[in-house]
């Protein structure tokens, strides 16, 4: 069989469980083709995407825009690593620095790079800026955190799948719990080898918890009193996903790190970046850090596109607006249910907690229900149906969407 013949979804899935490692689980859909908030599978039927590839195609998928400057770009420079300049990078770093307000970008690839570069410039400017004891330096992190899967990012995950027998673990991280502002206050003034609060705006993989309101302004206060960097891990809720262009816009903060993957490029292209101004980011000098990858001229092509698309398709609005209808309707569901015990989230990022335990398989057969009616969700604990459509939904499709989850819901009613 020619290696790039079609594949039926039987033999697609057949080739990944032979030949690829067992690192994930996924529902039994094949994916072959993608336009907006839509995907077909290989049999060419069609499904409403709510994953968007846990929010990477928050542009939709194959956004004309965002694909037209990528192979553009691809047909005329793809790399030339940062052993010298390239004509796109300095655009890119000037178009994105002025988008989020910071003075400079340091640019990465994943979201997991892009969090490894924020720990070592945390880390940095507390020695030579802070003036914290070598070797001391502290982060702060809470419980629930996903922040994704380097040796040192598991090292201070409390999911034991994520971090089970990949030890020695790296050191100098404190976890304290998430939506906690008294919790922080304690370890801030008992400790004075604190460095920086990293944290996510709604934690994602814990099953979309929203902290209380007030929760980061008050975080990041503190963290100002006690001269310890605030750092937003963005990569998930960033670029429009919770209805303002960042999460942590939601209470009026700019913090201190930015840390963003995933839409920026809407899915397109790995692009991560981490984003400060100059008395953070100069600490870093040629040589202490960097990507073979990192800030290529097609990555840097595709995030203008990206963050272009977000702006143009007013994405944050939408977002915000659709948002606020799921969590209505869906919250009116609920009302006389019994197989869903609580809605939860903000702007197009939402998750619905299903009444059984987190061993139970509902979730996941109500995903398998979705998707035999059209849509593609995903389980996230156990017992937790996370909803992320793309950001480019319509009101129209939304409704149409709502009906097909709340008529699958049913189904499982007793
Ligand atoms: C997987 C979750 C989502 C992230 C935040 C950094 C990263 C992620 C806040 C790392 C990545 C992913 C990766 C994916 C599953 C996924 C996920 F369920 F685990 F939590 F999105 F909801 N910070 N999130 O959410 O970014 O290195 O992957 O580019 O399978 O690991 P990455």
């Amino acid at each position: 069989m020619p290696v790039l013949d079609k594949l039926n979804t039987e033999n697609a899935i057949a080739l990944e469980d032979k030949y690829g490692a067992h690192n994930y689980h996924p529902l039994p859909v094949v994916l072959s083709k993608g336009e907006g908030v839509y995907v077909w599978d290989a049999e060419g039927k069609r499904y409403y995407d709510f994953l968007s590839a846990y929010s990477a195609v928050n542009q939709g998928h194959c956004h004309p825009k965002i694909i037209n400057a990528l192979v553009k770009q691809a047909q005329t420079l793809t790399l030339t690593s940062r052993a010298f300049y390239n004509d796109k990078l300095g655009k890119y770093e000037e178009f994105i620095t002025n988008y989020f307000g910071y003075d400079k970008v340091l640019p990465m690839n994943t979201g997991a790079e892009a969090v490894e570069t924020a720990i070592k410039l945390c880390r940095k400017w507390a020695y030579e800026k802070k003036g914290i004891p070598a070797q001391q330096a502290k982060i702060i992190v809470c419980d629930g955190n996903f922040h994704g899967r380097t040796t040192t990012i598991i090292s201070f995950s409390n999911d034991e799948g994520a971090r089970k027998n990949f030890g020695p673990y790296t050191e100098g991280f404190i976890t304290i719990p998430y939506d906690d502002v008294a919790a922080l206050e304690s370890v801030l003034e008992s400790d004075t080898t604190i460095a920086g609060f990293l944290v996510e705006p709604i934690q994602g993989e814990a099953g979309v918890y929203v902290p209380q309101g007030g929760y980061l302004a008050e975080a990041k206060a503190l963290c100002e009193k006690h001269n310890v960097l605030f750092i937003a891990d963005e990569v998930q809720t960033g670029i429009a996903r919770t209805g303002k262009l960042l999460a942590v816009h939601h209470e009026d903060v700019q913090p201190d790190i930015l840390i963003l993957g995933k839409a920026l490029s809407g899915g397109a292209y790995p692009v991560s970046a981490v984003l400060s101004n100059d008395d953070i980011m100069n600490v870093i000098k040629p040589g202490q850090h960097g990507s073979t990858f990192g800030g290529n001229p097609i990555a840097a092509a595709v995030a203008i596109a990206a963050l272009e698309v977000v702006t143009d398709e007013h994405l944050a609005e939408n977002a915000e607006r659709l948002g606020a209808i799921f969590r209505k309707e869906l919250n009116a569901y609920i009302t006389g249910s019994s197989i869903v015990t609580q809605v939860r989230g903000k702007g197009l990022l939402n998750a619905i907690v299903i009444n059984d335990t987190e061993d139970s398989s509902t979730a996941w057969d109500v995903c398998v229900a979705m998707m035999h009616n059209g849509l593609l969700a995903k389980p996230t604990h156990g017992n937790i149906i996370r909803f992320a459509p793309p950001l480019v939904m319509t009101e129209g499709q939304l409704r149409e969407c709502i009906a097909i989850i709340t008529d699958t819901l049913k189904q499982f009613e007793n």
